[in-house]
C-alpha cells in the first residue's frame, strides 16, 4: 500500500501533494513502484496534529480518488470520518482505512457495513493531540490485541463481513518507541485475531532508535529502515505494509518470501527424512 497524503502538514510528506495533479502523479508513481493500493488521506494524524474540518478533508481527497479511479488505480481512503468514507467509496475507493478503528466516529462501522467494502481497523486510543498521554500498557502486545478484538467484535456486530476486515497494531499511535518495537517483535501474536495484519512503520519516529548513524535519519535513511521493517513484518506474517516508497519495501518482502520458501523446503526435507526413518 503506497501512501498518498493530500495534506499540508503530514510529518514526512506534508504539502508535497496538495494540488490534485501532483497527488495523482504521485499515485501513478506509487503504482509503478509496485503498490497494489494507494492510500489517500486528507487529515494528518502526526503526533500533536489538530483535527481537519470535514469539508476541507473531502475537498482534498475526493478529486484525487476520482482521478485515480479513472486511471484504473485502486485507492483506499484513510479517514476517521464516516461522511468522508461514504463519499470516497461513492467515488470508487476500494476500502476504508480507519486509524481510529471506529472510535472517532460512531457512525463509521455502519457506513462501512452498508458500503460493503473492506475495512482496515487500526489500534487507537486518542486523537493525535493527546495520544502521547495514553501510551500506558501492562503487556503492550496483549493489550493491543485485546483492544483490537473488542473493536473487531463491534465492527462485526455492525455487519462488516469478517472476510472484509484487516487489523493494524497502529505503530507509534499512543505507543512510545520501545512499545512499538515490542509490537513489531511479536507481530505473530496478533494472528490470534484470525484476520490479516497491516503494518504502518514508514518513516516513523521510532525508527530513529535503530538508526545509530546520522545518515539513516534523513528521508532516504528512513526509507531504508522502513524496508528493513517490511522484511521483519513479512517474516511476522503481515499481509500488507503501508509505505511511502513501495519499491524498496517490495524488494524486502520478495526477499523475505523467497528465503521463507527456502526455509520451508529445508524443514520439509529434514522432516521428510525423519518420516522416512520412521516408516522404514
Ligand atoms: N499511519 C499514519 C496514517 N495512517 N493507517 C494505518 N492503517 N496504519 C498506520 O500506521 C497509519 C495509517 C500516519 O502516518 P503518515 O503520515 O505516514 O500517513
Amino acid at each position: 500500500m503506497g501512501i498518498l497524503n493530500v495534506t499540508p502538514d503530514s510529518f514526512s510528506d506534508g504539502g508535497r501533494y496538495l494540488a490534485t495533479a501532483a497527488a495523482v502523479d504521485h499515485g501513478l508513481r506509487l503504482v509503478a513502484e509496485g503498490a497494489d493500493l494507494v492510500d489517500v488521506g486528507g487529515e494528518s494524524t502526526r503526533p500533536g496534529a489538530s483535527r481537519t474540518a470535514a469539508a476541507a478533508e473531502q475537498d482534498r481527497v475526493l478529486p484525487v480518488i476520482r482521478e485515480l479511479v479513472a486511471l484504473g488505480i485502486r485507492p483506499t481512503i484513510d479517514t476517521m470520518r464516516a461522511s468522508t468514507a461514504e463519499r470516497a467509496v461513492e467515488e470508487g475507493a476500494v476500502a476504508v482505512n480507519d486509524v481510529s478503528g471506529g472510535l472517532a466516529d460512531p457512525k463509521m462501522h455502519d457506513v462501512v457495513a452498508a458500503a460493503g467494502v473492506p475495512y482496515l481497523l487500526m489500534h487507537w486510543r486518542a486523537h493525535a493531540r493527546e495520544m502521547h498521554r495514553w501510551a500506558r500498557y501492562g503487556d503492550v502486545v496483549g493489550d493491543v490485541r485485546d483492544e483490537l478484538a473488542r473493536r473487531v467484535d463491534r465492527a462485526l456486530a455492525a455487519g462488516i463481513h469478517p472476510d472484509r476486515m484487516a487489523v493494524d497494531p497502529g505503530l507509534g499511535f499512543a505507543k512510545d518507541a520501545d512499545q512499538t518495537w515490542r509490537l513489531l517483535a511479536q507481530l505473530d501474536r496478533l494472528h490470534d485475531l484470525g484476520l490479516p495484519v497491516l503494518v504502518g512503520a514508514s518513516r516513523k519516529r521510532f525508527l530513529a532508535d535503530a538508526a545509530e548513524r546520522p545518515g539513516l535519519l534523513d528521508e532516504a535513511g528512513r526509507d531504508a529502515l522502513t524496508a528493513a521493517v517490511t522484511a521483519r513484518a513479512a517474516e511476522g506474517g503481515a499481509w500488507c505494509v503501508r509505505v511511502h516508497r513501495p519499491a524498496e519495501s517490495l524488494a524486502a518482502a520478495l526477499v523475505a518470501a523467497r528465503s521463507g520458501a527456502a526455509m520451508a523446503q529445508r524443514a520439509e526435507a529434514s522432516g521428510g527424512g525423519e518420516r522416512d526413518r520412521w516408516s522404514s
